[in-house]
C-alpha cells in the first residue's frame, strides 16, 4: 500500500508527466496525430509503467481526478500543434461511472481551445462489459461533442463482439501482440486482415500499435491497414520533442 500514497501524493505534488507518440497515416505517409501515455517518476523507484499506477489509480478512485490532469494538460499541448494533427487520450472504465465524464471533456476543449473534431478518446472493451446501456450513452454524449472514438487494444478483452453493434466507433487499434507475431505466425496475419476487414465493413479505420520494422509496416499496408504507431517511427517522447518528430516525418 506504499505506492498507493506515494501515488496520492504524487497527485498532490503533480509529479506526473505526459509523454506522446505520433501515430503515422499510412495513406498520406506522415504524422496524423498523438497519444498522449501518462508517465510517473518516482523519487526512489525511477519510472513506475502506468500499467501498474493506472490499475492502482483506479482501485482508489484516483483515476477520475488525474484522467482530468491528463485531458486538460494534453488537450492545451495539443491546441499548440500544426491544426492537421490529432490528440489521442485513454480513458479508462472508471471514468465512465463518474457522470462529470462529459462536462469534464467539453470543458478541458472549451479551456483549450483545441477543436473537438481534433480530440479522440481511447477506450478499451472493459469499459462496454462494467456497465454498458450507462456507458453506451456516455458515448453518444461525448461524440455530440464532436470528439472521435477509438476501441483501444483490439482483440485482447474478454467481450464478444457483439458490442460493436451497440456503438459505432470511429477507430478500431489492433493490439499490438498481433503485429509482433505478425510475421512469424500465420494465424496472426489472418487476425489482422480479419480485423482490418470487419473495421472497414463497419465503417472504422485501424491502427496498428507496437509497429517496429519496415516488414511489418509493408505487410499492414498491403492488408489495408490505415495508420501505424510503435518504435519504427517514435516511442512516446517528451512534449518538447513533439516538433523535431514532425520535422523528421512529414
Ligand atoms: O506507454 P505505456 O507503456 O507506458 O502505456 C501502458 C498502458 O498504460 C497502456 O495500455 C495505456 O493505455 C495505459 N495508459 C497510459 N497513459 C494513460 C492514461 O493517461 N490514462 C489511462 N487510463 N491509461 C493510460
Ligand atoms: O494505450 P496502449 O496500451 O496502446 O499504450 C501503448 C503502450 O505500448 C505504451 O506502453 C507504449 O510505450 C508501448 N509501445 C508503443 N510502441 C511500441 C512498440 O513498437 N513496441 C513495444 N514493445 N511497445 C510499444
Ligand atoms: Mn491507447
Ligand atoms: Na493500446
Amino acid at each position: 500500500r506504499a505506492l498507493e500514497l506515494d501515488l496520492r501524493a504524487a497527485f498532490e505534488a503533480e509529479a506526473f508527466d505526459l509523454h506522446y507518440q505520433p501515430i503515422y497515416d499510412l495513406t498520406a505517409e506522415r504524422i496524423c496525430g498523438f497519444e498522449a501515455l501518462l508517465r510517473w517518476n518516482h523519487p526512489l523507484r525511477g519510472r513506475v509503467s502506468p500499467t501498474e499506477f493506472v490499475p492502482l489509480a483506479e482501485e482508489i478512485g484516483l483515476i477520475v481526478p488525474l484522467g482530468e490532469w491528463v485531458l486538460r494538460r494534453a488537450c492545451r499541448e495539443a491546441a499548440g500543434w500544426p491544426d492537421d494533427l490529432k490528440l489521442a487520450v485513454n480513458v479508462s472504465a472508471a471514468q465512465f461511472t463518474s457522470v462529470g465524464l462529459i462536462t469534464m471533456v467539453r470543458d478541458a476543449l472549451a479551456e483549450s481551445h483545441l477543436p473537438a473534431h481534433r480530440l479522440e478518446l481511447e477506450i478499451t472493451e472493459g469499459v462496454l462489459l462494467v456497465n454498458g446501456n450507462a456507458t453506451v450513452a456516455i458515448l453518444h454524449g461525448l461524440r455530440g461533442l464532436g470528439t472521435r472514438i477509438a476501441m483501444d487494444d483490439f482483440g485482447t478483452g474478454y467481450s464478444s463482439l457483439s458490442y460493436l453493434r451497440s456503438f459505432p466507433f470511429d477507430k478500431m487499434k489492433v493490439d499490438r501482440c498481433f503485429t509482433r507475431d505478425l510475421m512469424a505466425e500465420p494465424g496472426s496475419g489472418f487476425i489482422v486482415r480479419a480485423v482490418i476487414s470487419l473495421a472497414s465493413s463497419l465503417g472504422m479505420i485501424t491502427t496498428a500499435e507496437g509497429v517496429e520494422t519496415p516488414e511489418q509496416l509493408a505487410r499492414l499496408r498491403e492488408e489495408g491497414c490505415n495508420e501505424a504507431q510503435g518504435y519504427l517511427f517514435s516511442p512516446p517522447v517528451p512534449a518538447s520533442e513533439v516538433p523535431a518528430l514532425l520535422e523528421t516525418w512529414n
